[in-house]
């Protein structure tokens, strides 16, 4: 059996508890062949990059697992890291060119970070490895390994939204962004309306050749796409749901709001997730059904992230303020509406709190998927269930139909289904429910990479592979 080499910008620890779904899914495929997971430390190197030796991989052994890290100097942090990943790559793919900041150092930073990644990388190699990269902060690795003679099936997996053509043409880069992505075997999406988005572009702009539904051709190689939506583990939700601490939180928030119905909102506080649009809904909801008035409260938890982006901390003061607003309009002596806590809670807490919640507010304004929705309802009680409100955006809502789905821009819109949802009778909530959780488990976190996998050690492999590496070579010295 072929070992699994798995890239992505962080690694982590398999022994800890998983920090999400992608840390889940990657420990449990590299436990089942054995495997090498690479990626970055976490940690800067703020000594001059010239010092000997800050480049240097570290390897550890865990199991049948290493994990292989560099650390990374500080400026590739600000131009890699900081600069093209989450200043310029997530906001685009975000559909929010008004939050990018197009600098020409941070894409060279980004190419200089992934060429690095990739030399450190191919020593390590076998030839029969499968290797998987995830996520937008390696898009051009694959031509970096294939312009260093790598002739592995490379697959890459996009966790965010594609964003249509109109949107993706406005990076000064995103032609060579967008070739690169054929130097991989296969790339797959989160939904069919991302796969829908990137053929357009390469139909578009390089006169690419459907060859069959999920295979392309352009720039003389042939890509397989294809939608993998990632899933959970949910038995690790329903477990932990009914472990002690999952139990103990479940009790306390029943007890405390005994005489309210709970509303809950998680998310890291980041402007993809529509929060200042969610307390303007809630706000609504108190504006037209006065009977919520010191009865609904809304819990939103919002974990910090990505500080060190200017955006971030516009939309933490913008909370601060529409929460404080809210609070002190409507507010009683024993009754506050919000409950806002920007901070970290811990894993093992979130199934019992989502448990306890009649309502779940999932409204983002664009998500690749969004596991908070499917953990509410794994979460769940099948007998007295809550209801999920789900954003039309989220790359969720393909999947999760049952869901009272809303759009997050119209604040009266969704008043009115948190109403409906509050109100909804325990019978339909049952029905729905129990749609929800069929298809949360059918298509769950190892659906998603056994099947992805699956299609990665079967794809046809293109023979066009040194063609590619010699002209993302040449474009790359051209643009560097
Ligand atoms: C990206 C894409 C895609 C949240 N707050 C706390 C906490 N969480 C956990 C949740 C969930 C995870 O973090 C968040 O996952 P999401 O899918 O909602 O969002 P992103 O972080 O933006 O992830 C997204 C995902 O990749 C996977 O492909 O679905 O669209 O943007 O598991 O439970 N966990 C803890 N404390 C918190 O306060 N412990």
């Amino acid at each position: 059996m072929s070992r699994l080499v798995v890239v992505s910008n962080r690694t982590a620890d398999p022994r800890k508890a998983a920090a999400g779904g992608l840390a889940v899914a990657v420990k449990e495929s590299l436990q089942q062949t054995g495997g090498l997971w690479f990626g970055w430390s976490g940690k800067i190197h703020d000594e001059s990059e010239h010092d000997a030796g800050y480049q240097d991989l570290r390897a550890q052994t865990v199991g049948n697992v290493t994990l292989a890290t560099i650390d990374l100097s500080q400026r590739d942090y600000d131009t890699y890291y900081l600069g093209y990943s989450n200043d310029v790559l997530w906001p685009v793919f975000h559909y929010r060119l008004d939050l990018a900041n197009f600098d020409v150092d941070f894409a060279a930073g980004y190419r200089r970070v992934n060429r690095l990644f990739a030399q450190k990388l191919m020593p390590l190699l076998k030839p029969d490895d499968l290797i998987w990269v995830h996520d937008y902060h390696l898009i051009p690795l694959a031509a970096e390994l294939r312009a260093m003679g790598c002739r592995n099936r490379i697959g890459f997996f996009l966790h965010v939204p594609m964003p249509p053509l109109e949107i993706m043409a406005a990076v000064p880069e995103h032609e060579w962004l967008m070739r690169s992505l054929f130097a991989y075997d296969l790339v797959g999406f989160q939904s069919e309306t991302d796969v829908t988005h990137f053929t357009h572009y390469v139909q578009s702009e390089a006169q690419a050749e459907q060859l069959s539904h999920d295979r392309l051709r352009a720039f003389n190689r042939t890509l397989r796409i294809g939608a993998y939506p990632i899933g959970i583990d949910v038995d690790e939700v329903v477990n932990l749901a009914q472990a002690k601490e999952g139990r103990d939180t479940f009790e306390r928030m029943r007890e405390e709001y005994s005489r309210r119905r709970l509303l809950l909102g998680v998310d890291r506080l980041d402007y993809s997730k529509g929060l200042p649009q969610r307390i303007h809904a809630f706000r609504e909801l108190l504006a037209q059904y006065p009977e919520n008035r010191s009865s609904a409260t809304l819990i939103q938890i919002a974990s910090p992230s990505r500080e060190a982006v200017g955006a971030y901390d516009d939309l933490r003061r913008q909370m601060d303020s529409l929460c404080g607003a809210i609070n002190g309009d409507y507010g009683e002596l024993d009754w506050m509406p919000v409950r806002y806590i920007h901070r970290n809670v811990a894993r093992k807490r979130l199934p019992g709190l989502y448990r306890a919640s009649r309502v779940a507010l999932v409204t983002p304004l664009r998500d690749g998927m969004n596991l908070v929705a499917k953990e509410f309802v794994a979460a769940q009680d099948p007998a007295d269930p809550g209801m999920l409100v789900l954003s039309r955006f989220a790359g969720a809502a393909e999947q999760l139909k049952e869901a009272l789905m809303v759009n997050p821009y119209d604040a009266h819109g969704t008043a009115q289904a948190i109403q409906r949802a509050l109100s909804m009778p325990l019978e339909e909530r049952i029905q729905r429910h129990e749609a929800l959780m069929s298809r949360i488990r059918k298509h769950d976190v190892h659906w998603w990479s056994s099947s992805f996998l699956h299609a990665l050690k079967h794809v046809e492999q293109d023979q066009g592979l040194d063609h590619n590496a010699k002209s993302g070579q040449s474009e790359r010295d051209t643009r560097a």
